[in-house]
């Protein structure tokens, strides 16, 4: 700045002195030609010169704040005009008054003291028009151009972004502000987005705490997080195991020990040849129905299964199979209410045909059952009865 308006000075009193050599030398110069808006501000902080050209004008007028498209996270872009205008810069001569007026009108932008003192404020007497002094200003305009664009107001995220902040999952909304989005069925503040995404079923239960096991089978949490609670879980299961016997309290082989909850047999298993059987089974509690083709078939009610334990129910002694009497018209066994495809033709049994006779065989009347034939697969439903 110093600089630029001291160089100035040098342009001033260079002309100063020419502009006196050539009035002691032989009359006064002949003013240029200067039109009336010589020194008059235009454009964007620029002034006009003798010729009426607009000198200085920047891009813009400093100070204006011009607004773009959107940037970043739901920003604005934003640019602001950068500089001042102002006047600036004088100087000072002796002459006469005509001296003054060729000089000021010689001088591309100056203006007069006059003006420029109305323009700039400026007061005291340093500067006067008249009376062989005269002083000079001229409009300045300092980086009166567009800085650069930036991003203003933006959000703290972008839009439709996710995230878990520790425990809780945040989205950002479309205003780019994050917003808590998760679920928490077990209110134990784990998200299930966040890490209770195998579990959230029981507070303080999540991937992260979760055991290998079913750690208990009666706490009614899946405490290992593979989807299944407590006696649906493989790691408590139990068994039931026994003998069966027949006639004269002997070793039955072959007879089928179903375990049902309702009507829906939950596992079955057959005697071997000292009549005994096994099966796994979730803990609960079972009916045990034992048939065979040539006995009538027991029933025990209630049969319960600790988890993780071996229950003992026997069909001996005084539970032992009876023989199976006669067939009767329903395909059962007299004094039975069992279905032995057996009975096939005795006593007016009759069965829709040979396989339904091997479905509904040793069911009971109103069970489906259903039979696996093949592969591909083909599944025969059977209303028994
Ligand atoms: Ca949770
Ligand atoms: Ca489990
Ligand atoms: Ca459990």
């Amino acid at each position: 700045m110093f600089s630029r308006t001291f160089l100035f000075f040098l342009v001033v009193l260079l002309i100063v002195s020419n502009s006196f050599s050539a009035a002691g030398g032989g009359g006064n110069p002949p003013p240029p030609p200067c039109s009336g808006n010589n020194g008059q501000p235009c454009g964007n902080c620029g002034y006009y010169d003798c010729q009426n050209n607009c000198i200085g004008s920047g891009t813009c007028y400093p100070g204006t704040v011009e607004y773009g498209g959107s940037c970043g996270n739901c920003g604005t872009l934003k640019r602001t005009c950068g500089g001042t205008c102002g006047f600036s810069g004088t100087s000072s001569l002796e002459g006469s008054q005509d001296s003054v007026n060729a000089f000021e009108n010689s001088i591309v932008g100056m203006v007069s003291a006059k003006e420029w003192k109305e323009r700039s404020g400026a007061s005291g007497g340093a500067v006067t028009e008249l009376g062989g002094i005269g002083g000079f200003g001229f409009p300045s305009c300092y980086n009166c151009d567009w800085g650069a664009w930036e991003c203003f107001n933006e959000g703290v995220c972008p839009a439709g972004s996710a995230r878990c902040n520790n425990a809780s999952y945040q989205t950002c909304s479309s205003g780019c502000q994050w917003q808590d989005a998760g679920t928490n069925a077990d209110l134990d503040s784990m998200d299930f987005q966040c890490g209770d995404s195998l579990c959230d079923n029981v507070a303080g239960i999540y991937n992260a705490t979760k055991a290998d096991s079913e750690t208990s089978c009666t706490d009614g949490a899946d405490n290992d997080c593979d989807g299944t609670t407590d006696c649906a879980d493989m790691d408590c299961k139990g068994s039931i195991a026994g003998t069966v016997a027949g006639e004269s309290n002997a070793s039955l082989a072959d007879a089928t020990v179903s375990a049902l909850s309702g009507t829906m047999t939950q596992a079955a298993a057959t005697t071997d040849g000292s009549g005994k059987y096994a099966m796994a089974v979730d803990c609960g509690t079972y009916n045990l129905v034992v048939s065979h083709e040539d006995y009538a078939s027991l029933t025990k009610e209630g049969i319960v299964v600790p988890p993780q334990s071996r229950t003992v129910s026997d069909f001996i002694s005084n539970h032992s199979l009876v023989p199976l009497g006669s067939c009767e018209a329903d395909c059962t066994g007299a004094g039975d209410d069992t279905i032995h495809s057996s009975c096939e033709g005795i006593h007016g049994c009759s069965f829709y045909d040979s396989t339904a006779a091997q479905a509904c065989n040793l069911a009971r009347k109103g069970w489906f059952r259903m039979l696996y034939k093949g592969k591909p697969v083909k599944l025969v439903v059977a209303s028994c009865g």
